[in-house]
């Protein structure tokens, strides 16, 4: 009677202790892939632009900016993501800022007609010009309450303002991080989670679900078009309106996707970066990709004020080519600026946003 007790809590000792140990190795071999996801070992060496001063007036943050041919740069200020530092509890804004104005003061753009400008919160943005009329649209990923949505706006450009036309809903845009327009009412578009639920969307990454996707928007059609990314951030369009570039975070690389005849996309490749890039904008004549980027994913997520994430621009050059030229064009340890996500240029000038704290704006070499 005594031996069998004795077996029975030996046996279930060594369950027990199996269990212990597949646990660890799990946690052991998870917590190596997220060291390699986050670059959390990267060292990041110091690469300055000359002439460089931080634009005035913004310090919560320019996740996102596009600038029109002109000259002139919106960005999308003030945005709350969970999990991440906002330092103002206004409403976000988008600004105008006329880089070929020497004084480069930004305005805010007053928004006009029935839009709840109390909710505001905009993280990816788009400009779509119509060839018809001229006249400009501002596609914006709005999360009021947490929730996902676009706003469609129109530029009206002697008043300053935005004109509010509409906003679109829809269970598959439900993590949206940022848009590309391709008409006035139609949009690709990213998510960066699978999940809603704040807890469960901390376990993708954890468990490297590749679950997140890339879904077209019309008023006829909407639809997943691309899926398998742990996480799609920045999207935009090659300037002849054939080939997609996404974000392909966690994997730090470029996805290059073919844009097919019924909207659906093709892969072509993918880009290595080596960097945890966010936001892309395409150079008009060149066709090339210019990628405000975070060197370390443990540094962005922690967010700590004394050892601060720092900041890298990448550009790569003839991506459809066979050998695609990245060149890490500026880079800062968070000394000067925190979290860039966003890196455009212009006339010679390079500008440079961020998350949540300020931008900066260099010459080019
Ligand atoms: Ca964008
Ligand atoms: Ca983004």
């Amino acid at each position: 009677m005594l031996f069998t007790r004795v077996s029975d809590i030996m046996g279930k000792l060594a369950i027990l202790s199996l269990a212990v140990i597949s646990l660890a190795a799990f946690i052991g071999e998870r917590l190596v892939a997220l060291r390699h996801l986050s670059l959390s070992s990267r060292e990041l060496t110091q690469n300055y632009l000359p002439n460089c001063h931080m634009i005035e007036g913004i310090e919560y943050g320019a996740e996102d900016i596009t600038i029109l041919d002109d000259g002139l740069a919106f960005l999308s200020t003030g945005l709350k993501y969970p999990g991440l530092p906002s330092y103002s509890d206004d409403p976000g804004k988008i600004y105008s800022l006329n880089l070929l104005d020497s004084d480069l003061k930004i305005k805010a753009l007053n928004i006009k007609g029935q839009f709840d400008k109390g909710s505001f919160n905009p993280h990816g943005i788009s400009v779509y010009a119509d060839v018809k009329d001229g006249a400009i649209y501002l596609f914006v990923v709005n999360h009021p309450q947490g929730k996902s949505q676009v706003e469609i706006f129109r530029f009206v450009e002697d008043e300053n303002a935005l004109q509010y036309i509409r906003t679109i809903r829809h269970e598959l845009l439900h993590n949206v991080n940022d848009i590309v327009a391709v008409g006035t009412e139609s949009f690709y578009a990213t998510n960066d989670h699978y999940f809603t639920n704040e807890i469960l969307k901390v376990m993708e990454p954890l468990l490297s679900l590749s679950w997140c996707d890339i879904v077209y928007y019309s008023p006829q059609t909407v639809q997943v078009v691309a899926g398998g990314f742990p996480s799609a951030n920045g999207i935009n369009i090659s300037p002849d309106k054939r080939h997609l570039y996404v974000s392909n975070i966690l994997k730090h690389k470029i996805s290059v996707l073919e844009i097919q005849k019924n909207t659906v996309l093709s892969h072509v490749k993918e880009v290595d970066v080596g960097s945890l890039c966010d936001n892309i904008e395409v150079e008009r004549e060149s066709g090339d990709l210019w990628l405000g980027c975070h060197p370390n994913g443990l540094k962005f997520m922690l967010s700590d004020p004394n050892d601060p994430p720092g900041s890298e621009v990448i550009r790569i050059e003839n991506i459809l080519s066979e050998k695609p030229q990245v060149t890490r064009v500026y880079s800062d340890d968070g000394s000067v600026i925190i979290a860039s996500s966003v890196a455009t240029p212009y006339g010679g000038k390079l500008l440079i946003g961020t998350v949540y704290q300020k931008a900066l704006i260099c010459d080019l070499k």
